[in-house]
C-alpha cells in the first residue's frame, strides 16, 4: 500500500494532483477517433493542442481495491464534434466506474460491448454518471470552460483501447443547433 497516496488533494479548477502521474493526449494521439477525418486533417495541419490529461492515484493494487483519475478536458471542437476523450472498455471487461462532474459541463457516451445499444448522459458540475461493466465510455466537453471530473475504478480495470482503434463507437456526438446530439457514425 502505498501511504503517502491514501489522502491527497485535487484541485477542482485545475485538475491537478500534486504528485500524481499525468498522462496527456494531443490532437495528433486522437487519430481515427473523429467521424470528420477531413476536419480532423485541416486541424492538425494548423496544430496539435493538447486535448486532455489525466491524473492517477493508485493507492493500492490488492484484489478490491480502487484507483481515481482526474481528467480535464479543454474546450473545442474539430468540426462539428466535441473535443473528446479515446475511449476505452477495460481489459478486465466486469469493471464498473464512477465519473463525478467537478467543472464545466459535458456529455458521456457509453456502448455495451456485447449489444452497442448507446446512450448520452450529462456530465455536469455535481453529476454521478455509473459505467456499468462491459461498457465503452468516452467523454467529451461540450461546454466553453475546461471540464474536469473523476473516475473512480477497480485497481484491476486496467484500459483496452485496441477494439475503439479497430472499429469505434457506433454513434458519434455533434453539436447541432448549440447542444450535443448523438448521432450514427
Ligand atoms: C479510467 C477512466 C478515466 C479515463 C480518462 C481518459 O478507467 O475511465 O480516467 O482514463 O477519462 O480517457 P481515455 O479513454 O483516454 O482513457
Ligand atoms: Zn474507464
Amino acid at each position: 500500500m502505498n501511504n503517502t497516496l491514501l489522502s491527497t488533494h485535487y484541485n477542482p479548477t485545475t485538475g491537478e494532483i500534486i504528485g500524481a502521474p499525468v498522462v496527456k493526449r494531443y490532437l495528433v494521439d486522437l487519430r481515427g477517433c473523429f467521424a470528420g477525418g477531413a476536419a480532423y486533417a485541416v486541424a492538425l495541419a494548423r496544430g496539435n493542442p493538447l486535448l486532455y490529461s489525466v491524473a492517477s492515484v493508485a493507492p493500492a493494487d490488492g484484489e478490491g481495491d480502487l484507483h481515481y483519475g482526474l481528467g480535464v478536458i479543454y474546450p473545442g471542437k474539430i468540426g462539428d464534434e466535441y473535443y473528446m476523450t479515446k475511449g476505452h472498455l477495460h481489459a478486465w471487461r466486469p469493471a464498473g466506474e464512477f465519473y463525478f462532474g467537478l467543472r464545466g459541463a459535458g456529455v458521456m457516451l457509453l456502448e455495451d460491448e456485447a449489444t452497442g445499444a448507446s446512450r448520452l448522459l450529462p456530465l455536469t458540475v455535481n453529476a454521478v454518471v455509473y459505467v456499468p461493466g462491459h461498457t465503452a465510455h468516452r467523454t467529451m466537453n461540450t461546454g466553453a470552460e475546461p471540464l474536469v471530473y473523476l473516475g473512480v475504478y477497480p485497481a484491476r480495470a486496467g484500459h483496452d483501447y485496441g477494439v475503439i482503434a479497430e472499429r469505434n463507437f457506433r454513434m458519434c456526438v455533434v453539436e447541432r443547433d448549440g447542444l450535443p446530439v448523438m448521432i450514427k457514425r
